[in-house]
């Protein structure tokens, strides 16, 4: 059943994205009540009644007008008509926050047509913590000419979103909406009773993830990520500079003072996900500070301006350099006690070739040019960039020059010979292997072979710098069979052997997503674990023949945690009793799910006895809970 479910779900997804959702017959959902094992309807709106209060226009300056039609309908001979639309993004619009609970998934599935075509799009906004309003399109070109579907759409938010509502948007036309339905996801719990990957590599490398804030809201994916993956954490977009830099803001210390060389920065984007880092002591990847894409071409331009001029080298200098000095400042001095451990300085900036990017704007002409180029006229920014890194980056941040395609010979020997440069002047510390790798129908058939990863390994390694891998995912074709996902995980262990192989030079592997419906490659299923938060056989073969070291890293000790939730507290103490007290309920394989870990018996290890675990340590951590001994372990 449950796999059954997931097959659906995911095509539904997939088809969802790529908005060519067929509409069904008829629509079996009616009224609101208790589904089967596949979730609660919450809302089932067929609109019959007459009623359309729940749905509203988007406020102020939006003139769409909600009322009911005999128009046009799905089921039975009604539908919601959102008419007198004269914006783009004009509503209807059906709020969440003051009807559903946050942290808890919600499926949304429902019909929407013209009145003459229908071209729309399915949307979502909430307001932040910090009363920014923030947007996301979650289903594209929903296009045809009768009525179109989605289907299933995951959503889901956290206490501190408001204003949270999804919207039909796009063209002025009047909209229909039929068969709107909201449903609560199952509760799932994902698979405890797997080795988390991180503990796996506990000895040899960090493991990571990247994720965006919108993963925060989802209860299973964040247990995926404390489980595996709490080894490092990268932001997928909200650390980026067009998610950093403030235009307005820019322009106002412009006008203010009569500098344009002063760029201004916020992190408010990423402040959930920092938030998040911060409360669970996992050391943050920053990525990235130079990069041709995802960066607003006015940030090259005089008076900041969408339309001004491009900026002189000599004062993009400037601005590069007061960047990323307020960058690092902002955000020591937003989250002193965060491990920023690695950032990547300069992002893809070397095509296949091992040539620079053409210049020009980003959105010109897809996203493949480089202002930076624009302004420099060559690749001579990167050098600088890491200048300024190295004289602003945080204690104990390590710099990275980042890149795809890694492995294609014209990249790896330009990169090579401009690290060899960096490192002779202090400047870098390690390459970052993006390797978003693709498996195909058959290891012979992947791209890059196994052996020529390997090989790139083997000549990055010899640099004598560090090597992170930092976007990891490996595409399988699209609609994978079982024999797709055997390819996959034959082709991830290769991969990951390989880095094994090399991991005296790698100190992180960071996936690039969580699940397969969240990645950026969510058609070509190109994670370790599937929708249904289930580890997939990429997963397995990736620990195949490892098991969880018993030894962890003395770095990695935090004494006295011996609960291993980051913090050192009464509880890790009683804890500690309970275990010698009753160790079938509270030993290491102890029934209640609190027992005492591995690594909480060497955290909890703490009163010098030498003989492991016993009293002694629980009264340890009491003694230094009321200050009676400064640190731990005990002297
Ligand atoms: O995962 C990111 C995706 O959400 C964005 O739409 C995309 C836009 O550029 O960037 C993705 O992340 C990229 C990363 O920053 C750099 N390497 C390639 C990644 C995948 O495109």
């Amino acid at each position: 059943m449950k796999g059954q479910k997931s097959k659906r779900l995911l095509a539904a997804l997939m088809s969802a994205s790529m908005g060519i959702a067929a509409v069904p017959a008829a629509f079996s959902v009616s009224a609101a009540e208790t589904a089967d094992s596949e979730g609660k309807v919450v809302f089932s709106l067929d609109f019959e009644d007459g009623d359309v209060s729940m749905f509203t226009n988007r406020g102020e300056n939006d003139t769409t007008e909600i009322s009911v039609s005999d128009e046009a309908s799905v089921s039975g001979s009604k539908s919601l008509l959102a008419s007198g639309r004269s914006k783009d993004w004009n509503g209807p619009a059906f709020r969440l926050d003051d009807k559903l609970e946050p942290f808890t998934e919600y499926y949304i599935s429902a019909k929407v047509k013209g009145r003459y075509y229908t071209g729309a799009t399915f949307s979502f906004q909430y307001t932040n913590a910090d009363g920014e309003t923030k947007y996301s399109n979650l289903v594209q070109n929903l296009s045809g000419s009768d009525w179109m579907s989605v289907e299933n759409v995951k959503v889901s938010f956290t206490d501190e979103m408001t204003g949270v509502y999804v919207y039909f948007e796009g063209g002025q036309d009047d909209l229909f909406i039929d068969d709107f339905v909201v449903t609560e996801a199952p509760s799932v719990e994902i698979e405890q009773d797997i080795p988390g990957l991180k503990d796996v590599f506990a000895n040899d490398f960090k493991i990571g993830t990247a994720f965006t804030p919108s993963g925060l809201s989802s209860k299973p994916t964040m247990a995926l990520v404390e489980k595996h993956f709490s080894g490092s954490i990268t932001a997928g977009n909200e650390m980026k500079p067009d998610a950093v830099l403030n235009q307005a803001a820019c322009q106002a210390y412009f006008e203010e003072t009569g500098d344009d060389t002063v760029p201004q920065v916020g992190f408010s984007a990423a402040k959930p996900l920092l938030n998040y880092c911060r409360d669970n002591n996992i050391p943050v990847r920053i990525h990235t500070l130079v990069w041709h894409s995802q960066t607003p071409d006015w940030f090259f331009k005089e008076g900041y301006s969408n339309d001004g001029e491009w900026v002189s080298k000599e004062k993009m200098l400037k601005r590069m350099e007061n960047y990323i000095k307020a960058y690092f400042e902002t955000l020591t001095e937003l989250y002193p006690t965060i491990d920023f451990y690695a950032c990547d300085v300069v992002n893809e900036a070397w095509t296949d070739q091992g040539t620079p990017r053409q210049p020009g704007e980003q959105g010109s002409s897809g996203s493949e040019q480089s202002a930076w180029v624009q302004v420099f006229g060559d690749n001579s920014f990167i050098e600088p960039a890491f200048e300024f890194a190295r004289e602003y980056a945080p204690k104990g941040c390590k710099l990275y020059y980042n890149d795809y395609n890694e492995y294609m010979d014209g990249k790896m020997n330009v990169i090579i010979e401009m690290a060899n440069g960096l490192k002779e002047k202090g400047l870098i510390d390690g390459i970052g292997m993006q390797s978003h790798l693709d498996a195909r129908q058959s290891l012979d058939a992947a791209f890059p072979s196994v052996s020529m990863y390997n090989k790139a390994l083997d000549k990055y390694s010899k640099l004598g710098l560090d090597i992170q891998i930092t976007e990891l995912d490996v595409t399988t074709p699209e609609n994978p069979t079982e024999a797709d996902f055997k390819v996959q995980a034959d082709y991830y262990k290769g991969i990951w052997d390989a880095i094994y192989a090399h991991k005296d030079s790698i100190s992180a592997v960071v996936l690039w997503g969580i699940t397969d419906d969240g990645s950026w490659r969510a058609n070509k299923s190109p994670l370790l674990f599937d929708a249904d938060y289930k580890a997939k056989p990429a997963y397995y073969s990736i620990i195949e023949g490892r098991e969880v070291p018993p030894i962890v890293d003395p770095g990695k000790i935090k004494y006295g945690d011996a609960n291993c939730n980051g913090e050192v507290r009464l509880n890790d103490a009683v804890l500690i009793m309970q275990a010698i007290g009753n160790p079938d309920v509270y030993g290491v394989n102890g029934s209640d799910e609190t027992h005492i870990t591995e690594k909480g018996i060497i955290n909890g290890d703490v009163a010098n006895t030498g003989d492991g675990l016993t009293n002694a340590d629980a009264l340890a951590i009491q003694e230094y809970l009321i200050n009676l001994i400064d640190s731990l372990p005990k002297k």
